[in-house]
């Protein structure tokens, strides 16, 4: 059987040699004709082709949602509507990425694939310990994200749950076991995000874990109802955030008050990159019922936000994911921030924040941002849980996929009317689920199709989801990208709520040049996470391009991408890039100058580490 799979994986992966598997053949070879003509239709005009590969590669997980106490059964779907999550690392440090899906369902287990030689997928979650994490009282697994604890050169696990947060130390890549420092973990957190950073730039990466409902809440042992936002906009009674400080792998200590970072709204996103350039990694949060947020980190001794200021926090929406990229190379990041959009119910529409400036307050820069989400073409992503983001077809600028879908339950059904009646209530009414209308099986912004939106460098984005061969209507919520098989061109996992997850296989055209650089810290933290890269290269055409890349510690919805960063090129002439740089945590700079493209390049930190770990 798993050699059967083996073989049929390698068959679809390679478009050839269909003669060895005769049972398949006739449904193969119908199935791939049709793909490869429009596959190379795809591949002409848009310069790459998706294939949903999941059954080929050995992946067969299928999330399952939880179920919630009596009080709440009425509105279950819109309580249980998270935990569909995945995130990339290497956990063996053999160069193959990967990766991590959580399941909700008590008794359900969460899914680790390791990535063999041939690009087809071993699940080993329950050999490396870290399998059977949804259970009561513990919790339930919302998602996970990924970094080296302790500096021993193997990527470590941490997992977030509406209960017991949790940590896994990897064990040079042969198994996992619980962390032992976590006395200061809070007991319980209703958590939907979390993020990697280095705040203070001690080489020892931080933990920023958020809240979404309040902590004292147990969605299977309810005690109050009265759990509900206090307000559609302005709601004051979410869950808790909290930033834990990394003592020397050793332990962690809660210091989110005395950084400025005590917040009572409904967080459902974050990520962390040095947003000013002052050295220091800072938080963007995407909250539901209420503003985004734009903490500043202050010389790693406090975070303000500057939300306002910026532009960012200015109108309060249903944010949910959050991702930081130089959509039109600048050498900075715009923020893309997705919504709720419902045609003649609710328009929001996405956030794109393009930079336009900065302002000095209290000797700390503070970018100016404009929304420019609707003439990009990006603003309209009905009810849009991820906007991940990767250079899809390597033409040297990134392109945007959109997770969307609430809730798929009986066609033709609607409960958006009772909803809005709700939501337009005032808080006495709003914050009490016993007043929330049942939803009866009724959908909820479901079916929604999935975006593949293309960046054409001029500004526009054009979606092509089914043209290039990735239609998706399930209710989608994470989205991770890696390059499976390291072949440059980078493969899609999307995560999907009570269904099985997708695998997208990525075949850009050959015409486009890349280049992966592979960051390890040495005085910082060793998963080089909040680093960040500024490529510079010449096109064909003679131009000058750039484009500015940070290693993430998570972001947009419940996810986390492969730490390797990939830049597309387009058409070179060229055999290498002009200038590679990179910007360490802390502010010591590295300059690589005509690095190779289409390969993968390993960096590390100029100098030693300076203390014990
Ligand atoms: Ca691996
Ligand atoms: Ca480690
Ligand atoms: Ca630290
Ligand atoms: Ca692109």
């Amino acid at each position: 059987m798993k050699a059967s799979r083996l073989k049929y994986g390698s068959v679809v992966l390679m478009f050839v040699a269909l003669f060895f598997v005769p049972e398949l053949i006739r449904q193969l070879t119908d199935q791939t004709d049709r793909q490869q003509t429009s596959a190379e239709e795809a591949i002409a005009r848009y310069g790459f082709v998706l294939q949903e590969v999941s059954q080929e590669l050995g992946i067969t997980f299928v999330h399952q949602r939880c179920d919630v106490d009596d009080p709440l059964k009425h509105i279950q779907p819109q309580i249980a509507a998270m935990g569909a999550s995945v995130s990339v690392s290497d956990v063996n440090n053999d160069g193959l990425q990967d990766f991590y899906v959580t399941n909700s369902a008590f008794g359900e287990l969460n899914h680790l694939y390791v990535q063999r030689a041939d690009g087809t997928f071993e699940e080993q979650a329950l050999t490396y310990g870290i399998a059977d994490l949804n259970r009561y009282p513990e919790g339930s697994s919302m998602g996970s994200i990924w970094a080296d604890v302790n500096n021993d050169g193997w990527e470590d696990l941490f997992v977030y749950r509406y209960g017991k947060p949790a940590l896994f130390i990897n064990q040079q890549g042969q198994k996992f076991i619980p962390f032992d420092g976590t006395a200061q973990f809070p007991e319980w957190v209703n958590s939907n995000s979390a993020v990697w950073l280095d705040y203070n730039v001690d080489g020892y990466i931080d933990l920023f874990l958020t809240g979404y409902f309040k902590e004292d809440v147990d969605i299977w042992d309810l005690e109050d109802t009265r759990m509900m936002p206090d307000s559609y906009e302005f709601a004051t009674n979410g869950g808790k955030n909290y930033l834990l400080r990394n003592d020397g792998g050793l332990g962690f200590t809660d210091v989110t008050q005395e950084m400025g970072l005590d917040n009572r709204k409904w967080t459902l996103a974050v990520t962390s990159v040095d947003i000013n350039g002052s050295g220091y990694p800072d938080l963007i949060l995407a909250n539901d019922y209420g503003v985004d947020e734009l903490f500043l980190n202050v010389n790693g001794e406090r975070f303000v936000d500057m939300g306002p200021t910026s532009s960012l926090g200015d109108i309060p929406k249903s944010g949910m994911s959050i991702t930081a990229a130089d959509f039109y190379n600048q050498g900075e990041f715009s923020l893309y921030v997705t919504n709720i959009s419902e045609a003649g119910v609710l328009m929001q529409g996405n956030n794109l924040w393009v930079p336009t400036g900065s302002t000095m307050i209290d000797d700390v820069a503070v970018p100016l941002y404009t929304n420019t989400a609707t003439s990009a073409g990006v603003e309209q992503g009905e009810w849009a849980y991820s906007g991940a983001v990767s250079d899809l077809n390597n033409d040297g600028t990134l392109d945007l996929y959109i997770a969307n879908g609430f809730y798929s339950a009986t066609p033709n059904t609607d409960y958006w009317y009772d909803y809005t009646k709700v939501v337009g209530a005032n808080s006495q009414v709003i914050i009490n689920a016993s007043n929330w209308p049942a939803m009866q099986e009724r959908t909820f912004s479901g079916y929604q199709q999935n975006k593949v939106l293309l960046n054409s460098g001029t500004g526009r984005f054009r979606e092509v989801s089914t043209a290039v061969g990735a239609f998706l209507d399930k209710d989608s919520r994470a989205v991770a990208f890696l390059d499976i098989g390291n072949d440059g061109s980078m493969d899609m996992i999307v995560a999907n709520q009570h269904a099985p997850v997708s695998v997208y296989q990525n075949r850009t055209t050959e015409d486009h040049a890349w280049i992966q650089i592979a960051l390890t810290g040495t005085n910082t933290n060793s998963s080089a996470i909040g680093a960040s890269v500024t490529m510079q290269w010449t096109d064909a055409q003679g131009q000058a391009r750039t484009q500015k890349q940070s290693v993430s510690g998570g972001e947009a919805f419940s996810s986390q991408s492969a730490r390797v960063l990939h830049f597309g090129l387009g058409l070179m002439d060229s055999e290498t890039v002009d200038k590679v740089t990179v910007d360490w945590p802390g502010g010591s700079r590295q300059v690589f100058e005509r690095l190779s493209h289409s390969k993968k390049h390993s960096l590390s930190e100029a100098s030693e580490r300076s203390f014990d770990n």
